[in-house]
């Protein structure tokens, strides 16, 4: 069997789903709607966020505790059975989908909260937890989640480990490498391994949790965490500005460091392309004049008079060295949102152009803004829209070209070139969505064969089979 829409690539020798396995998993997961062979739903569950990827799974899983996932993997793993996890489905690299007929196990229904100590600030729950719903469940402790990204009404706590994803509170709050204490999984035979320790210290051998921090869903499926909240600030203010080049975006980001210091929480920028993708796609309105470069400064602090004194004088001085040319602040929540939403949309409004070919990498700040205008030269009128954006406080860049549909001209201007280009940086060729599907065969521009030989052979240890989604994050030979 080869995929129609993946010509070049070969079904692993995994077994087929079967009337017999469907009436056993039926049995394991008793009750309604846990068990999906309904085309019309598996449908949502095989395609990606961003409708570049699509699977042919016949069954789709919904466990509720860690027993299910185990009893069900327990199954797989003796039938030989591929499967996919699944969170909410938002990745951005085709890993939350099947490449072929992958069973899909979504952690949907695993969204109980286990614990929350008010006084560490740790929270331990299932993976299925929407990032959102847990935010507003620790803000009424006055604890924040580490992590907040645009994805955060549907996206999972295990897909957000799954990925180590980044968000625009990386900056302050450090990745999830360090936030998260502990973690549950089950691996590929169906044994449950236990790491969920709250435990701020813990030097007892190797940290076994840290490789499913990132691993995709190719080591075992993330069933609970425990994760370190850190505490919410009494005072949230932002700025929005307008500045003339992407220098300016590097020399109000050391003024800001030295500024702000301690209550700088998110340092995003978007360029005047981008900032269109808001205005023309989604309607947004842009809160200052219209500049080749927009910079958004957050500060998260315990005093707001404080802090909004210390982000206006800032601000001043900024405008009167002629660094920055144009700007707003907000300390009203409805004014932050907004502005809030007009950089965490741009990912949906770029999908009104038809087909999005989507890049994510880290680049030293010196190079950083370069890469968007060769691949600019380079693609030319091919292209509906090339754009820059993203998290450049942590140096990382969100290229993102589209066109009406895909078109493998546009294709081939834009890869392997984009890859090359970070590779002699000695960038990223991921920074924060990971390898999924699409990314995996680039791994060697990014890793060395050494490291990606000890990811291998960690694989096999895990999952000797490789029935835990395979075609992601590791290249074929
Ligand atoms: P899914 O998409 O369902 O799965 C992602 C991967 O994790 C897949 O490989 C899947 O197999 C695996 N997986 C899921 N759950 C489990 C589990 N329990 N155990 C093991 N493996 C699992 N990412 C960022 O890093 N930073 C951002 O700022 C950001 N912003 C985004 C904004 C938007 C609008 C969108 C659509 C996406 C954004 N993303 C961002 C990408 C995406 O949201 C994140 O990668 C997110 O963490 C994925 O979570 P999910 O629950 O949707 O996982
Ligand atoms: C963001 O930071 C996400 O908004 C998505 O990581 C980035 O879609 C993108 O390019
Ligand atoms: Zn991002």
């Amino acid at each position: 069997l080869t995929s129609v829409r993946y010509p070049d690539l070969k079904r692993g020798n995994y077994a087929t789903v079967t009337d017999k396995d469907v009436a056993l998993f039926e049995r394991i997961l008793p009750g309604a709607a846990r068990v999906i062979t309904d085309p019309s739903e598996l449908e949502g569950a095989n395609t990606d966020w961003i409708k570049n990827c699509r699977g042919a799974s016949q069954l789709l899983l919904k466990p509720k505790t860690t027993e299910d996932v185990s009893a069900i993997l327990k199954v797989c793993h003796e039938r030989n059975l591929a499967v996919v996890p699944q969170g909410g489905n938002t990745g951005l690299v085709g890993g939350s989908v099947p490449v072929f007929d992958e069973v899909i196990i979504s952690t949907q229904q695993m969204n109980q909260i286990t614990s929350f100590d008010s006084l560490s600030g740790i929270l331990v729950c299932q993976a299925g937890c929407i990032l959102g719903n847990l935010d507003n469940y620790v803000s009424e402790h006055n604890y924040t989640m580490p992590l907040d990204l645009g994805a955060k009404g549907s996206c999972h706590i295990g897909g957000n480990l799954a990925t180590n994803a980044g968000g625009v509170r990386l900056l302050r709050y450090g990745s999830l490498h360090g936030s998260v204490l502990g973690l549950e999984a089950v691996l590929a035979n169906g044994e449950v391994l236990d790491c969920l320790s709250s435990l701020r210290k813990d030097n007892t051998g190797y940290d076994v949790k840290q490789i499913f921090i990132g691993s995709e869903g190719t080591l075992g499926i993330i069933t609970k965490a425990a994760i370190l909240c850190p505490q919410k600030p009494e005072a949230v203010n932002l700025a929005f500005l307008g500045v003339e080049s992407f220098s300016k975006v590097l020399e109000v980001f050391r003024a800001t460091k030295r500024s702000l210091a301690e209550i700088l929480s998110a340092y995003e920028f978007m360029d005047t392309e981008t900032m269109k993708v808001a205005t023309d796609n989604l309607k947004l309105n842009n809160p200052v004049s219209d500049h080749p470069y927009y910079i958004l400064i957050e500060t998260s602090g315990s005093n707001s008079s404080h802090d909004e004194e210390k982000l206006n004088q800032f601000l001043e001085t900024m405008m009167e060295s002629g660094l920055v040319l144009d700007g707003t602040v907000a300390a009203e929540k409805t004014k932050i949102d907004y502005i809030w939403s007009i950089r965490e949309r741009i990912a949906e409004g770029l999908l009104h152009d038809g087909y999005c070919y989507k890049y994510d990498v880290s680049l030293p700040l010196e190079n950083f803004y370069d890469l968007v205008t060769d691949m600019r030269t380079r693609v030319g009128d091919k292209a509906t829209r090339v754009v820059g954006y993203g998290h450049v406080g942590d140096g990382n860049l969100h290229l993102n070209v589209t066109s009406p549909q895909y078109d493998t001209d546009v294709m081939n201007l834009i890869e392997p070139f984009i890859y090359d280009w970070v590779s002699q940086y000695k960038g990223s060729i991921s920074a924060e969505h990971g390898l999924g599907f699409k990314k995996r065969q680039f791994i060697y521009h990014s890793k060395s064969r050494s490291a990606v030989k000890v990811m291998k052979n960690m694989k096999t240890i895990f999952d000797p089979k490789g029935i835990l989604n395979p075609y992601k994050t590791l290249p074929d030979e």
